[in-house]
């Protein structure tokens, strides 16, 4: 079979490419840790308050055991909501040691949000009816930015947070 000198460098342009995109997921994923949330669980975008993980008090950081955290997060246009703390501020940072492993919950209550810790593996979408989850270990020590990076409306730029490992 006879090919074209075009046709050999566009098929090996063809594959170069897939295989270099096939490396670089691989890496994503396995060298790096990106994955999909789970999105298992269905809620009431109305009604978020009556899943446990949601009500007011349950919201925030709570340590589940020795070095293990939960953080639950109610997301709405434009704020994540943490709960408050012991001044009925709104929490805006999350502290936990170095090495810990966080449970990170969430859903939100109008559009779509994202929610990503810049410089980490955590990057969920959060989707109104699902819950997601996402476990990650904190691994290095540092001041990590909570982002929407789904565009959700004019006051986008204001869904901010912050992990913080020390
Ligand atoms: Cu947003």
């Amino acid at each position: 079979m006879h090919l074209h000198k075009y046709e050999k460098v566009w098929l090996t342009f063809g594959m170069a490419s897939l295989v270099i995109f096939l490396l670089i997921i691989g890496f994503a994923a396995f060298w790096k840790g990106t994955h999909p949330q789970s999105h298992l669980e269905t809620i009431d975008p109305n009604n978020v308050e009556a899943h446990d993980s949601f009500k007011p008090e349950n919201l925030g950081l709570t340590e589940v055991a020795d070095g293990k955290y939960k953080v639950n997060i109610v997301a709405s246009a434009f704020n994540y909501d943490f709960g408050v703390d012991k001044d009925e501020k709104p929490v805006k940072t999350i502290r936990v040691p170095q090495g810990s492993t966080i449970l990170f919950t969430a859903t939100t209550k109008d559009v779509v949000h994202g929610f990503q810790v810049a410089g980490t593996n955590v990057n969920m979408m959060l989707e109104p009816g699902h819950i997601s989850r996402f476990e990650a270990v904190m691994k290095n020590k540092g001041e990590f930015t909570i982002v929407c990076n789904e565009y959700c409306g004019i006051g986008h730029h204001q869904m901010f947070g912050k992990v913080e490992v020390y």
